[in-house]
């Protein structure tokens, strides 16, 4: 299995917890590499273009509201089979769904502040990661 890259955001929920530490320790001990890493902020806009595929979602402006409240921590992360292992180390989108041990099911609150985002595939990864970095930050 070829090694590739995944992009994720713990989102402000899990930000304002305070469970940035706890999150990235889970990260790294499953195996991902660190490649790039930064705590900032979303604007309006940028959230909206960030998640535009979801643009016409009853959830739409709920989720920009919640996703610009509060700085987020973004990261790029390496490991074999990155974008699908990522997925499954975070668990279901509502955390009620989630597997036991996985990162939603020990962190996120509901369906909308679910602490943590993954791209879901290769392309969103480097589209994500593109959104985040510059070449100059990713290690
Ligand atoms: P993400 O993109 O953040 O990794 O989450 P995901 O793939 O598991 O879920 P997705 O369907 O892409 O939804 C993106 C984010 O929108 C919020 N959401 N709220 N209230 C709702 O019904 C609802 N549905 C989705 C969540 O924050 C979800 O992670
Ligand atoms: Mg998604």
């Amino acid at each position: 299995m070829a090694t590739n890259r995944t992009f994720t955001m713990i989102k402000p929920d899990g930000v304002e917890d305070g469970h940035t530490g706890a999150i990235l320790e889970k990260i790294t001990a499953s195996g991902f590499r660190i490649v790039a890493l930064k705590k900032t902020q979303m604007t309006v806009a940028d959230a909206q273009e960030f998640y535009a595929v979801h643009n016409e979602r009853p959830f739409f402006g709920e989720l920009v509201e919640f996703m610009t409240r509060g700085p987020i921590v973004a990261a790029v992360l390496e490991k074999e089979n990155a974008v699908a292992d990522f997925r499954t180390l975070i668990g279901a989108t509502n955390p009620a769904d989630a597997a036991d041990g996985t990162i939603r099911k020990m962190f996120a609150k509901s369906m909308g502040e679910n602490a943590v985002h993954g791209s879901d595939s290769d392309e969103n990864a480097a589209i994500e990661s593109a959104f985040h970095f510059s070449g100059r930050e990713m290690f």
